[in-house]
């Protein structure tokens, strides 16, 4: 029997790793999309066949978490063995500026999803997308058992989920699990967030493109993992024999200075000469650590990580020297769109 999976997010950097390895294994994948003026789907695009073929795997829906009603339609109509749900608002600097639609996206879209999976009265597997912004203030090494303090509107709105989740668990029965997932990274990483924002200025740098790449706090730690190996934990827990919450981590915690010295000497340049400092991208209220143990996962679920931040920091900064060389004049234009160049252009992002 092949097995049907939904997939909130797809269009994000999660989903598309996420969509490739349920596809590899004979998944049949719906996505949840949102309609835009503008195409959301570069990431997926390399997935997708005509839907009328009979090869065709893949099948995208509009909808919109704010959107209960047709959430439980696309449930009942789509009837997967599994749900991950991986759409969210999810950048934390943005949260503290749209603090209440990260609360409807990023909280209350995960009860109308659970809602609909309860309305729709189908039988399904589901993942919450938590996070390792839960710990926020508490100090490393952070597992299952530690306090959640949160830092952010993200967060808390990410602690609600998390809760309901495990509630939607215990109340109803429902093999509801939460992947407290650390940070995790990829060529494919949104370009605002700070590891992509930092390569891509590497590259645009090298190529004599740019000069400087303004920063905010260098001394924030952070576990980052590589993000295919992250999206094949998320699928290991939805194939355990019983619903249970893990963290996932690499265990090694770098500050955002080193990644950087790291990323610029990969394409022989001098960190120092090129990172200014600015303001605007501080946070009202910082995570300064987060390393995690995530013995739990590896024993349970055998899943084991293999790249850290460092091999990070040089695997991305090969490929967005590459994107460039390849994508010539067009990814410079995407580049001088973005805040680093003209801040001006965008939000304290
Ligand atoms: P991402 O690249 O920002 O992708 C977010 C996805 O959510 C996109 O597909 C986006 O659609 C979709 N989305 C946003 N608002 C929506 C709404 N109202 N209705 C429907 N879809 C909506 O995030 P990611 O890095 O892949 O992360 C996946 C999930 O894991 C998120 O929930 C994130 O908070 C969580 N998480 C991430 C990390 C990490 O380090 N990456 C760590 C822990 C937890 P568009 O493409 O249309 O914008
Ligand atoms: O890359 P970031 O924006 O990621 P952050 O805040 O850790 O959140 C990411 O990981 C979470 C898991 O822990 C996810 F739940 C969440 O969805 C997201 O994927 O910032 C990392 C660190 C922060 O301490 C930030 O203050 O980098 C610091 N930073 C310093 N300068 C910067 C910048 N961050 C950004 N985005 N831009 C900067 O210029």
């Amino acid at each position: 029997m092949t097995k049907r999976a939904l997939v909130t997010g797809i269009t994000g950097q999660d989903g598309s790793y996420l969509a490739e390895l349920l596809l590899s294994k004979g998944y049949e994948v719906h996505g949840l999309i949102r309609r835009a003026s503008t195409f959301n789907t570069a990431r997926i695009d390399h997935l997708y066949t005509d839907p009328h073929s009979p090869d065709a795997k893949l099948f995208l829906h509009y909808g919109d978490l704010s959107d209960g009603a047709r959430l439980v339609t696309l449930l009942a109509g789509i009837d997967p063995d599994e749900v991950y749900n991986l759409a969210a608002q999810s950048h934390v600097r943005v949260s503290f500026e749209e603090p209440e639609h990260t609360a409807d996206t990023t909280g209350s879209g995960t009860i109308r999803m659970l809602e609909a999976v309860r309305l729709s009265g189908i039988k399904t597997r589901f993942y919450q997308a938590s996070s390792s912004e839960l710990y926020g203030a508490t100090p490393p090494p952070q597992n299952e058992d530690t306090p959640f303090y949160p830092r952010s509107p993200y967060a808390a709105a990410k602690l609600y989920s998390y809760w309901i989740t495990k509630n939607y668990r215990e109340a109803y029965g429902l093999f509801a699990v939460n992947g407290i997932l650390f940070n995790h990274e990829s060529p494919r990483r949104g370009e605002t967030f700070v590891t992509r924002k930092i390569t891509r200025a590497v590259a645009a740098i090298k190529a004599g493109l740019q000069e400087n790449v303004y920063m905010g706090n260098l001394d924030a730690i952070r576990d980052w993992g590589y993000a295919p190996e992250y999206v094949e934990g998320m699928w290991r827990m939805l194939q355990a024999d019983e619903p249970n919450d893990y963290v996932l981590a690499t265990g090694v915690g770098i500050t955002v200075r080193e990644f950087l010295q790291i990323a610029f000497e990969h394409a022989g340049l001098d960190w120092q000469e090129h990172v200014l400092f600015d303001e605007r991208y501080l946070r009202p209220t910082e995570v300064d650590a987060l390393i995690g143990d995530s013995t739990r996962a590896r024993e349970k679920l055998g899943w084991t990580p293999t790249v850290n931040g460092r091999e990070l920091a040089r695997l991305m900064v090969d490929a967005d020297i590459e994107a460039l060389r390849h994508e010539g004049r067009a990814w410079i234009d995407k580049v001088n769109l973005q805040s680093w160049k003209t801040p001006t252009v965008q939000g304290s992002i």
